[in-house]
């Protein structure tokens, strides 16, 4: 039972026998040897660099898990309030470094690991990086439950453990391959919980039952699968807290496996059935900023959050409060809608299951709940059909419908002459088939709904939800510009670049409180420190040079302006413009006599990022970029005056690498289209310029360190929806530069022209949605302007260390601490350093 405890007479050998930690270079090279010898059983014989990875990371582990135990602990005997996030994807990255520089013995393990005849860097890099997510959704969450263990916070993260992540990228001709991501084989980090299990079901059908005069709902299931917790240790920066990541596994129940099949010799088929329980948490959805609709997301969807509520009601139920205090104990986040049917299954909790009145369940869960928004991209919206809800989730569709019409009899009674209204608030659409608006449920189940930047949070106020800010009033709107963890984006991604601002700033105190970053500006004009400044930015240039080198084959000059762009592949974020400038800066070069190509500065245009498998157009671009890079990359005349670089499967960790190697990168999405992005702060936060429209947390950042250290350009996201009707219903010219381009293209130059015709013609024929030509002559003007400013290479650099010492505001501490003050009313529990057995 998980109430086991042992009595206090023998408690006496337990503390006599406590686990004592490393603390010293030869306490850990005893770990590790140990771990070789035993845990992986091999010997100073048989000891390779993914040994010597492993061994660390076991040795890390055990010490991570006592810190975890006793964060627990304590947590418990405190018994205060706890957030739980909910998100489909926590993006991850690496873990070894990361726990070493929050526990503070990188230097012991540095050392040890030298004495017993390995490199750090080397023995780092055998890790595989943890890849649960698509992109910046995921990664956000990364982000926070990095900042929720700094700040001590009482918090657990709920979400998938996929037997494959994100897909590896491999490009072959030019093209992108899918791999699968098998990264289970051996992961020291995560701590099955073979005894921490949920069934949770699917399909059947609900009856109603009398039980003491009163008539309730009972789902009979038609399947069940079981959920098994498998915990991995979230250790904060200079804490002993460490709080838990808890994903689910699927398995078949063991009632599930048919005996009856099995006996009557069908072996395969009941072992098929297994297999079948499996898929559910077998893959991530590969697809970012787009919803698809397929019954198995929403299978995992389901799954997880039933066994997340099952956990946390569990945890509330031990504390034997009243269930009114729940929203006092529990605060749940949803990381955008994907969790959205925690709402209704809370309520189906409460009301089936416990008992409760409708209302008073309903007020329970809406007090508990808060929802992040991520998108205003319909196509991003996330719909199920009625018929495909109803057939798995039987009872939960009775639930949303009863939802909505209490919700709708409210609005009717307030809106009593807009009789649109109810259409277009309704949680279902009345559309062919019936769809369930997963937006519209987790507005009305919160008591929070937040963007992720002003400009974001602005626009969901006025298009996508105004009618609900009408109905509720514009508090239960808000922002929280999103944030990036600097222990991970810093410190471990530019650790030379990190101690060299700790020396200016007295020390590494700015790594937990970023604003002190601005005691940095006091030493802009100090011509040692732009001098040390720009041989660390030259050196990550170096260094991601030689990745470049190692993996393309191409030779690219680290003196050369690198101008990255490195995201997922999508139409909005307009990687399609870049290329296309690319090409534009290209025909110019050739244009040029060679006394004139003489005097212009030297570029490497590097991508990188993935397409989701079924998104043709984002394969298209990536194929186009390859095509072009094929062709200026050997072409004599140009040199080294321009090089086009597309870096395979972009990842955290190679993110790690490549945003401490820009001078310049690009955020050029069409305004109103990216929430916020978090790469735009990663790069800045390393010393390197941006180029960026008008859009999401380019804005903020734009307020934060000055308009003169930013290049700005294209259109605004109010004149968008006029452009957009213009090019539709007027007269469309194309930019005649873009034309030029364009013609290029459909000259042959960069390979068959049939092949990037859909491109193009999504610009000419097509209305233009991305405002790629509109945009065209303001981007190539800017990047003009970018040359100009690195020529001047003493003033740009002052431009990166101003804006590094105005960057404090993008902490994800600071998101944090907004989400624990406005959202969620909980706060952090001081830790006791030096007590270890007692809270
Ligand atoms: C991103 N969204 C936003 N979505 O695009 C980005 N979507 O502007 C923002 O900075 C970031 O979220 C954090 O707020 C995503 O990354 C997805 O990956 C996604 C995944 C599945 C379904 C829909």
């Amino acid at each position: 039972s998980v109430e086991a405890s042992i009595p206090e007479p023998q408690r006496e050998a337990w503390k006599r026998n406590q686990i004592t930690s490393f603390t010293d270079k030869d306490g850990f090279e005893k770990e590790v040897v140990r771990h070789v010898e035993t845990t992986l059983a091999r010997s100073m014989f048989n000891c390779d660099e993914i040994a010597a990875y492993s061994a660390t990371s076991l040795a890390f582990r055990d010490r991570l898990i006592t810190h975890w135990n006793r964060t627990q602990q304590r947590q418990t005997y405190r018994d205060t309030k706890r957030v739980y996030y909910l998100s489909l994807e926590f993006l991850m990255g690496r873990a070894l470094d990361n726990a070493m520089l929050n526990v503070g013995l990188k230097n012991v393990a540095q050392d040890g690991l030298a004495e017993l005849g390995f490199r750090i860097e080397d023995v780092v890099k055998q890790e595989h990086d943890a890849a649960l997510g698509n992109g910046g959704l995921g990664r956000l969450a990364a982000c926070f439950l990095d900042s929720l263990a700094t700040l001590n916070f009482p918090a657990w993260g709920y979400g998938l453990r996929y037997r494959y992540g994100i897909f590896k990228q491999e490009i072959i001709d030019g093209y992108q391959v899918e791999v699968p991501d098998y990264w289970l084989d051996f992961n020291p980090w995560e701590f099955p919980r073979h005894d921490v299990t949920v069934d949770i079901q699917f399909f059947g059908q609900v009856n109603k039952k009398t039980v003491g005069g009163k008539t309730i709902s009972v789902w009979e299931a038609g399947e069940i699968v079981q959920a098994v917790a498998y915990d991995v240790p979230i250790p904060g920066y200079d804490t002993p807290t460490t709080n838990n990541l808890r994903l689910w596994s699927s398995k078949a129940s063991g009632g599930e496996f048919d005996f009856q099949k099995f006996n009557s010799g069908d072996y395969e088929s009941s072992v098929a059935d297994q297999q079948r329980a499996e898929t559910i948490s077998a893959v991530l959805y590969p697809n970012d900023n787009l919803e698809r609709g397929k019954e198995l997301r929403l299978k995992q969807q389901y799954f997880w959050v039933a066994a997340s509520l099952y956990d946390i009601v569990r945890r509330f139920k031990k504390s034997r409060r009243s269930w009114n205090e729940f929203p006092d104990q529990v605060a749940i986040q949803l990381n955008d809608t994907h969790p959205t049917l925690a709402i209704v299954e809370l309520q189906r909790i409460l009301v089936d299951i416990e008992g409760l009145e409708w209302d008073n369940a309903w007020e329970i869960v809406t007090s508990t709940f808060g929802y992040t928004n991520h998108t205003v991209l319909p196509e991003a919206l996330e719909k199920w059909p009625v018929g495909l809800v109803q057939h798995l989730l039987p009872r939960h569709l009775q639930i949303i419908y009863d939802i909505n019409l209490f919700f709708l009899q409210s609005v009717e009674k307030a809106f009593p002459d807009d009789r649109d209204m109810l259409r277009r608030v309704s949680i279902i659409e009345e559309s062919q088939p019936k769809m369930v608006r997963m937006a519209f449920l987790a507005i009305v189940g919160s008591h929070k709904v937040n963007g992720v930047a002003e400009l974001h949070s602005d626009l969901i106020k006025t298009t996508i939800f105004k009618d609900f800010v009408e109905i509720y009033g514009p508090d239960k709107f808000t922002n929280v510009t999103n944030g990036i963890t600097p222990r991970r984006w810093l410190h471990q991604a530019n650790p030379r670049l990190s101690e060299l601002i700790a020396s200016k700033c007295g020390g590494n105190d700015f790594l937990k409180d970023l604003t002190l970053l601005n005691q940095l500006e006091k030493h802009v004009e100090d011509k040692q420190f732009r001098k040390e400044w720009a041989e660390i930015k030259y050196a990550n240039k170096v260094r991601l040079a030689k990745h470049i080198k190692d993996t393309t084959g191409v030779v690219v000059n680290p003196a050369s302006l690198f101008d990255v762009q490195v995201k997922r592949i999508h139409e909005y974020k307009r990687q399609q413009l870049n290329i296309f400038g690319v090409i534009h800066r290209y025909l110019s070069l050739k244009a040029m006599t060679p006394d004139q190509r003489k005097k212009q500065l030297p570029r490497v245009s590097i991508f990188g990022g993935k397409a989701a498998p079924g998104y043709w157009m984002a394969k298209q671009i990536i194929h186009l970029i390859n095509s072009v890079g094929a062709v200026v990359n050997k072409d004599e005349d140009i040199g080294d005056l321009l090089k086009v670089i597309f870096l395979e499967d972009y990842n955290v960790s190679k993110a790690e690498m490549i945003c401490p190697a820009s001078d310049i990168s690009e955020h050029i999405s069409t305004a109103g289209t990216e929430a916020s992005g978090t790469s735009n702060m990663k790069f800045v936060l390393n010393g390197g310029l941006i180029i960026g429209t008008c859009d999401g947390a380019n804005i903020e950042i734009t307020r934060e360190i000055g308009e003169s250290n930013i290049f700005l350009f294209g259109n605004l996201s109010e004149d968008v929806e006029d452009l957009r009707h213009a090019h539709t219903y007027g007269s469309h010219t194309i930019d005649s530069d873009l034309d030029k381009v364009f013609n290029e293209i459909e000259k042959g130059t960069f390979g068959t022209p049939h092949d990037f015709s859909a491109m193009i013609a999504a610009v000419r024929q097509h209305g233009d949605y991305y405002l790629v030509s509109d945009d065209f002559h303001s981007y190539i003007e800017t990047h003009q302007l970018v040359d100009e400013a690195y020529r001047n290479q003493d003033e740009w650099i002052a431009k990166c260390i101003t804006s590094v010492s105005r960057m404090g505001f993008f902490t994800s501490d600071r998101c944090i601490n907004e989400y624990a003050e406005e959202i969620w009313n909980v706060e952090p529990l001081a830790v006791d350093r030096h007590s270890i057995w007692g809270p």
